[in-house]
């Protein structure tokens, strides 16, 4: 059989797992197959009780849904109820944050970090700093959270994008106004006998997906870095190895970093950590995973476990004593892994409750005295563990080094971008890319991911990567100072001058925002266009809505996405004409569908070279 991930961690546990007789998602996926054609064309509709609908991509059957919508509306309606989710997500994370900004002072939990971020995003919204920490907290958040609604005409942080760029989109009416507002505008729009102009549609997706990128999902990552503070480079370590044997083990999974700060605080509690002594236990360890896990380990280097698709894995090992989740991205299936294991599964979100999971509500007022309860009932469980089934994988946990805020960047590089502009102008950097996104089971685990930054390294193209394929490239060893080597002769100068590894750990997926605010500041510096810069971005393992959003935002920004999963957007020529093509002449961007990275990279670096030319140097 072939192996499903390119790391030697996760196939032992992949092959420990089936010899328990567990069920994993590989395993699932084949029961799915051959999966739908229609739906994975994109031309079936259930948005009415007329329906369902679906539409031939032959031409023989039928052409129209009852309602008369033909393969073009069908196609673009839904895609833009997987934009509006996506957005959704990001943004409904954001203003969970901004709700805790809103109530610094008054509880004990959080505190504001980064004060001097505080002050620098409150005078952007105009709000006067001359006043107490928790009287500019109060008002920032009020403000913020008018962005959610619909009173407004412009997202404030919009105003962070190039002069251009917000002209560009006044022109073509895509300025986000409002973020819910959007998201809803999707809803209402794609519902029956509504919007049905394809490429109308497909302009409602990108200022939606403008208002995750440039609303909800730089909400989030501002108000994170002010209550949790601005990531600066740090070293931690990576895989399933990061789990100890002999200490009580806490794995945080999910996204939002509201819980999994407060379980990193009560971890290091004094009593707790006695009462685990007591138990037979060394410690306490926490790892992450996924986004929560980036968000951990940016800020206090956490390490971290794993990517989406070692969540099942993780259990496996036999000495997850509490998986505690938030909400995204968390598959059902954890659960029934951890049956089978001594495990409790705990979810902490009203939104996100899990059948079989233990439930332990936060809100800002109980957070510390629950993330204590959650720590408590880990070392509970500690001492059930099964000796027979634990098994940590024999490696060493991988090394990286983490936290690249746009900030800490400049630290790094003096205070000013003089220095990357230069380097990037005299082409010692030839381009930067953002490579994003998740694992899907698709895919060889990770192998999409790593190839793809491996050759644009040795091109001397910087990447910079959030989410998954940010787990994945720190797995390869690609984000530790010494990964220079690997890099083309140039960037490696560039990167052993600075002391920096080639790819850059940028975060969570909120955290593609400051892929946005960094080339933003590029642009601005250079007097041109976010769409006039040799930049791409890229997600070679995508499978979530937020992904889609996500290549959304960054293609009305005007970059090149390359996307190594095809979207459903098949069943329609004219929907993948104009996302691939057509568009490019209104956003500068426009995406590519490749699934070999060795091909993603070649387009990536002549896109790179082409915009080089265009802006002559
Ligand atoms: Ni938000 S969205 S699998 S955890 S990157 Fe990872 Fe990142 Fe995709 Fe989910
Ligand atoms: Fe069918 Fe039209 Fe209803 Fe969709 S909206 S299910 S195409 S009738």
């Amino acid at each position: 059989m072939e192996e499903h991930s390119v790391h030697v961690d996760a196939n032992a546990m992949i092959k420990k797992l089936k010899e328990e007789g567990i069920l994993l998602v590989w395993d699932r996926l084949k029961e799915q197959e051959p999966q739908c054609g229609y739906c994975s064309l994109g031309l079936s509709c259930r948005n009415c009780a007329m329906g369902p609908c679906r539409i031939d991509p032959f031409g023989e059957g039928p052409q129209k849904g009852v309602c008369g919508a033909d393969a073009d509306v069908i196609v673009a309606r839904n895609l833009a109820r997987a934009v509006a989710s996506g957005a959704a997500s990001h943004s409904d994370h954001g203003r969970d944050l901004v709700e805790v900004l809103a109530r610094v002072g008054k509880v004990k939990a959080y505190s504001v970090k980064d004060a001097e971020k505080l002050k620098k995003v409150a005078q952007e919204y105009g709000i006067n700093t001359n006043k107490s920490v928790e009287e500019i907290a109060f008002e920032l958040a009020e403000a913020m959270l008018e962005d959610f609604g619909s009173k407004k005409e412009k997202i404030q942080f919009v105003n962070r994008a190039p002069k251009k760029r917000i002209e560009l989109w006044e022109k073509l009416g895509i300025i986000p106004r409002g973020i819910d507002r959007e998201v809803v505008e999707i809803m209402h729009r794609t519902h029956m006998g509504v919007d049905n102009d394809p490429v109308n549609i497909l302009l409602q997706c990108l200022r939606t997906a403008l208002a995750d990128g440039f609303g909800g999902s730089m909400i989030a990552t501002e108000v994170s870095d002010i209550l949790f503070g601005t990531p600066e480079p740090k070293m931690s370590e990576i895989n399933l190895a990061t789990l100890k044997e002999n200490e009580v083990n806490i794995v945080l999974h999910g996204h939002n970093p509201i819980v999994s700060d407060a379980i990193v605080e009560a971890a290091s509690d004094e009593e707790l950590l006695k009462l685990a002594k007591e138990y037979g236990a060394e410690g306490i360890n926490l790892a992450g995973l996924c986004c929560t896990g980036n968000e951990v380990l940016m800020r206090k280097g956490i390490p971290m476990a794993g990517n989406h698709l070692i969540q099942e894995l993780v259990i496996g090992t036999g000495v997850v004593d509490v998986i505690v989740v938030d909400y995204q991205c968390i598959m059902p299936a954890i659960v029934d892994v951890a049956k089978c294991y001594h495990t409790e599964v705990v979810t902490t979100s009203p939104k996100a409750k899990f059948k079989g999971a233990i439930h332990i509500e936060f809100t800002p007022e109980n957070a510390h005295e629950k993330a204590k309860e959650v720590v408590k009932l880990a070392i509970e469980r500690f001492r059930e563990r099964k000796a027979e089934l634990v098994k940590i994988p024999n490696v060493k946990p991988n090394k990286l080094m983490t936290g690249f805020s746009v900030e800490a960047i400049l630290k790094v590089l003096g205070g000013t971008l003089q220095p990357l502009i230069d380097a990037i102008k005299n082409g010692s950097i030839r381009g930067v890319v953002g490579s994003v996104g998740c694992n899907n089971p698709k895919v060889k685990q990770d192998y999409s991911h790593i190839t793809l930054a491996k050759r644009l390294i040795e091109n001397d193209v910087l990447v910079v990567d959030t989410g998954c394929a940010a787990v994945a490239d720190a797995k390869a060893g690609l984000k530790v100072p010494e990964a220079a080597e690997l890099a083309g002769e140039e960037l490696r100068k560039v990167c052993e001058s600075l002391g920096i590894p080639p790819v850059l750990h940028f975060g969570s997926c909120v955290d593609n925002s400051r892929i946005l605010v960094a080339l933003s500041a590029l642009a601005n510096e250079l007097g041109v266009d976010i769409s006039d810069l040799p930049a791409a971005g890229a997600a070679m393992e995508w499978y979530s809505e937020k992904a889609i959003a996500i290549g959304a935002y960054f293609v009305a920004s005007g970059l090149l996405v390359v996307l190594g999963v095809p979207p459903p957007i098949y069943g329609s020529k004219l929907v993948l004409d104009v996302l691939t093509s057509k568009v490019e002449e209104l956003t500068g961007g426009k995406f590519v569908v490749e699934p070999d990275p060795e091909k993603a990279a070649e387009i990536i670096i002549k896109h790179i070279e082409d915009k080089r030319r265009k802006l002559g140097i």
